[in-house]
């Protein structure tokens, strides 16, 4: 069966890790069909629109998405692009790969992050000289909906935890704990809940105590962020925002504006976001080819200037591509 994805560069190294990607799916010889979408900073200064209709329309009707990055415009181009494909949970999985000189070579963990609301729902404004004001949208049915999805994708007895900042957004973080909790409950799955100040120390010390996190979408946002730190850098971190009947890969790093252009940026992290493309899609044997591809690239092949080497993307990809 043929599928359609969509494929949005955006800004900065976007422009360098996607086409890296692609590359690296086309060279699996599936029957894909790339279609390419404009959105960003440049497409805002020439049209006077970040995501014209017809990008959010190609995420929207493809069977998948692939987008690099967004840099000033990252509010109105990835939150609508999580929209079109109605995307509940960003999943975002922190792993040190062996041979990469990571601070926790231990880590092993991935964090669901509630994808629509929380600070990011887009209710901000200036109500005077000295005053802007946001609001924290939480919901019963966007916290159920993604301890639904927890409780399957653990499936393994293993539990999650919760991680929250209930103590003191008692009525917002309140809401999401006591929902995701009350859910677990009924499917019979362990939950330990943990403070997201607490968690952030925690994780740091020994990342082992945790597998799962389950978290709001601005913890999800930072504390994934902190963990990318621990396995080597944002250069290794992919992620999935998935839907009902569609969704969108990204790499977690944004545009990298200080190396954008120079053809240096490590594409790792959005050809891992492919693999978990691929495996949505059904190809979960090329999926996990693809991921040791990578694995094996990171112990012994060239690697970017980010993880100590001095190689560029193209090297890069190139070596993943020989490893298939
Ligand atoms: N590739 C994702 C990207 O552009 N990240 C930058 C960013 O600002 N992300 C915010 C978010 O993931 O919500």
């Amino acid at each position: 069966m043929s599928h359609t994805i969509a494929v949005i560069e955006g800004d900065g190294i976007g422009q360098e890790v996607i086409p890296a990607a692609v590359d690296v799916l086309e060279s699996l010889d599936l029957d894909l069909e790339f279609v390419e979408g404009d959105a960003g900073d440049a497409v805002k200064e020439a049209t006077g629109e970040a995501l014209p209709q017809e990008t959010y329309d190609l995420a929207a009707d493809a069977d998948a998405t692939l987008f690099g990055a967004a840099g000033e415009t990252a509010a109105d181009v990835i939150l609508p692009l999580r929209d079109a494909v109605d995307s509940f949970v960003n999943i975002r999985p922190a792993k040190a790969y062996p041979g990469v000189d990571a601070v926790r070579p231990e880590t092993d963990l991935v964090f669901l992050r509630e994808n629509t609301e929380g600070v990011y729902s887009g209710h901000e404004d200036d109500l005077s000289e000295d005053l802007s004001t946001l609001t924290r949208v939480v919901t019963t049915s966007a916290s159920e909906k993604l301890a639904e999805f927890a409780c399957e994708y653990v499936d393994d007895g293993e539990g999650f935890s919760v991680v929250h900042k209930a103590n003191v957004m008692r009525k917002t973080d309140g809401r999401f704990r006591d929902a995701v909790v009350r859910v677990a409950d009924e499917h019979g799955v362990d939950t330990d809940e943990v403070l997201m100040d607490a968690f952030a120390t925690r994780v740091c010390l020994d990342p082992e105590q945790f597998d799962t996190i389950v978290c709001p979408n601005l913890a999800g946002d930072v504390l994934s962020d902190l963990a990318a730190g621990l396995v080597g850098g944002l250069g290794l971190l992919p992620s999935a925002n998935i839907g009902d009947d569609n969704a969108l890969f990204e790499p977690v790093h944004g545009t990298a504006p200080d190396i954008a252009g120079q053809g240096v940026a490590n594409p790792m992290a959005t050809v891992l976001s492919a693999a978990m493309l691929l495996n949505h899609l059904g190809y979960s044997e090329e999926s996990d080819r693809v991921e040791t591809a990578v694995e094996t690239v990171l112990a012994e092949g060239p690697r970017t200037a980010d993880l100590g080497g001095d190689a560029d993307t193209e090297a890069v990809t190139q070596a993943i591509i020989n490893e298939l």
